[in-house]
Order: C-alpha cells, then structure tokens, then sequence
C-alpha cells in the first residue's frame, strides 16, 4: 500500500534527523600496522555541527586509545595524550600524521590494510552532556586521496 509506504518513510525521515550525527567525518583513515607493532594512528576530518569538545575514542583493536597532538619541544617533535580537542561549529578540524591525530596503542592484532576498524568518538557538547559516535574507519598504508597531506619539517 502506497500510504504505508509514505508512513514508513516519514518515520524514518524523522529517526534520522533525531539521530543525526554530532559531527560530520571525512577521509578516515587508521595506518596499517605489522606483527609486533604495538601501537599506531588514525586520521580524518571532523566537522561539528556545534561546538564540541573530542574528549576520547575507543576501539576494540587497541587496550589503549587516546586523543594526541605533535608539539615541537625544542627540538624534538612530541605527540602527547591531551584531554580534549576543541572543535569549533562547521569548522573542519584536520586529524593527520604530524598533527592531531587518534592514538592507538597496545593494538590486539595488526591493522591490516584493506580492512575497516570501528572507532568510537566521545564528545563533550557545551552543557557538558557526553555524545558518543561510531565511525568505520579503512586500514590502509597511506593516506587516502584527498585526505590532508602530512606536515613536513
Ligand atoms: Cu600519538
């Protein structure tokens, strides 16, 4: 029947918006990883629709998952846990190789190209409510075409 079939949609039209992403994410990427590397990093693009804070992620591959920035230390470049990335409203945030990045550490199994691993993002919103979302992220070797390129120093 036609009018169930418009009853159906609507509902779904209006579970979608109820669920809609906290954020938009772009040319996700986790670096593959070899046996006996214990840690590794994925990236992309995150775009909130308001203002969000990224204050951790998990996956099920690593016993150990945490939110990094490079920061040059004299010398030295360094990448440290840090409890929280702003991510102002509509305004692209790049996680990449020599930034921001996810850090995955204590990996269960290699990360073997070709295949997808789920990550799940916590976010602070500006009342201090937690949102979490799901993201399928591809393994691969290098980053994905379009994907911001790596800082160079
Ligand atoms: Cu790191």
């Amino acid at each position: 029947m036609k009018t169930t079939i418009l009853a159906a949609l609507a509902l779904f039209a209006s579970t979608a918006v109820f669920a809609q992403a906290p954020v938009a994410v772009e040319n996700a990427w986790a670096r593959a990883s070899v046996q006996g590397q214990s840690g590794t990093g994925a990236f992309m693009r995150i775009t909130a629709r308001e203002p969000l804070t990224l204050v951790g992620v998990s996956t099920p591959v690593a016993r150990v998952a945490e939110v990094h920035e490079m920061k040059m230390e004299g010398d030295v470049m360094r990448m440290r846990a840090i409890p929280g990335l702003e991510l102002p409203a509509r305004k692209a945030v790049e996680l990449r190789p020599g930034g921001y990045h996810l850090m995955l550490m204590e990996l269960r199994a290699p990360l073997m190209p070709e295949t997808r691993i789920p990550l799940t993002l916590t976010f602070r919103d500006a009342n201090g409510q937690s949102r979490s979302m799901e993201v399928s992220v591809p393994v691969a070797v290098r980053p994905p075409a379009g994907s911001a390129a790596p800082h160079k120093h």
